[in-house]
């Protein structure tokens, strides 16, 4: 893990800086990617398609970290192609880093976290009537709750349970699921961005942990996931770093640094 490399990478420059004079856009889209080759480009192009009618200015931002394949090769010719488009190549693999990394560079009003398997707009149009129309901080997608449809195998699913309750068990968490998609206001949430130090696996239950201890208003709305392809990384590998970032995490919590 790795407190010291998040703000490494952080400090690191993206591939591509938007252009100052380039008014922000209303909404960023920040989806961390990792050898994705297979869907990357695919992915990319039906996403602007389901963006289209929704009429809003947006940037797209492609975060990618250490991938061995022809990822950010594609990401760089989408990015050349499409200005809303932005690669940002990161050093080496890490979820956490890439996500805390394009939310820190994003610059639209509302940041929607998102997966390149997912790009589920459904999502974005119930989380964004949220953030425009109430005084919600921030929205996160439930997998777990009453009226989600998950349709990972039982295994995952299993998984995302037992995570969700270690999280309520140890680090006084009352909500149903940190891993779903987000979406949120940049200029309420970005500060409790910067503070987190987990990164890979669990900086997004750190986020949504501190946004509920920072008593922003965040709301939960069940999603359905649908992936495109099963998860490139194995479950069972990730299990020991997750641990022991859970536990500095509970810490955290009960030292009341979180
Ligand atoms: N930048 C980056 N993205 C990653 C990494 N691991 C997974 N991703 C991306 O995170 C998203 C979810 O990954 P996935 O393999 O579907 O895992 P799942 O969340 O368990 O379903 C996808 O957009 C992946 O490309 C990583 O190490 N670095
Ligand atoms: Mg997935």
């Amino acid at each position: 893990m790795t407190k010291k490399a998040v703000p490494k990478a952080v400090a690191s420059k993206p591939a591509a800086a938007p252009s100052p004079d380039k008014a922000p856009p209303h909404v960023s889209i920040v989806i961390p990617v990792y050898n994705e080759e297979g869907i990357l480009q695919g992915s990319v192009l039906e996403l602007r398609e389901k963006l289209r009618p929704f009429g809003f200015t947006y940037e797209l931002l492609l975060c990618e970290n250490g991938s061995r394949d022809r990822t950010v090769e594609i990401g760089k010719e989408l990015q050349a192609e499409y200005p809303e488009v932005r690669m940002l190549s990161i050093g080496q693999p890490n979820y956490g880093m890439a996500m805390k990394t394009g939310i820190l560079e994003a610059r639209g009003v509302f940041v929607i976290c998102d997966e390149i398997d997912l790009c589920d707009t459904e999502f974005y149009a119930r989380a964004l009537a949220l953030l425009e129309r109430t005084e919600t901080d921030l929205v996160v997608g439930s997998k777990a709750m009453v009226g989600s449809n998950d349709q990972r195998p039982l295994f995952r699913r299993a998984a995302t349970r037992f995570y969700n309750g270690l999280l309520r068990a140890v680090c006084q968490y009352r909500g149903t699921d940190t891993h779903g998609l987000k979406a949120f206001r940049r200029d309420v949430l970005l500060e409790t961005a910067r503070r987190c130090v987990l990164d890979r696996d669990v900086f997004a239950s750190e986020f949504v942990i501190r946004a509920h201890r920072e008593r922003k208003k965040v709301v939960e709305i069940p999603f359905a996931v649908r992936e495109k392809r099963p998860p490139s990384i194995n479950l069972v590998k990730r299990v020991p770093h997750v641990l022991r970032s859970v536990a500095k995490l509970a810490v955290s919590v009960r030292q009341n640094q979180v």
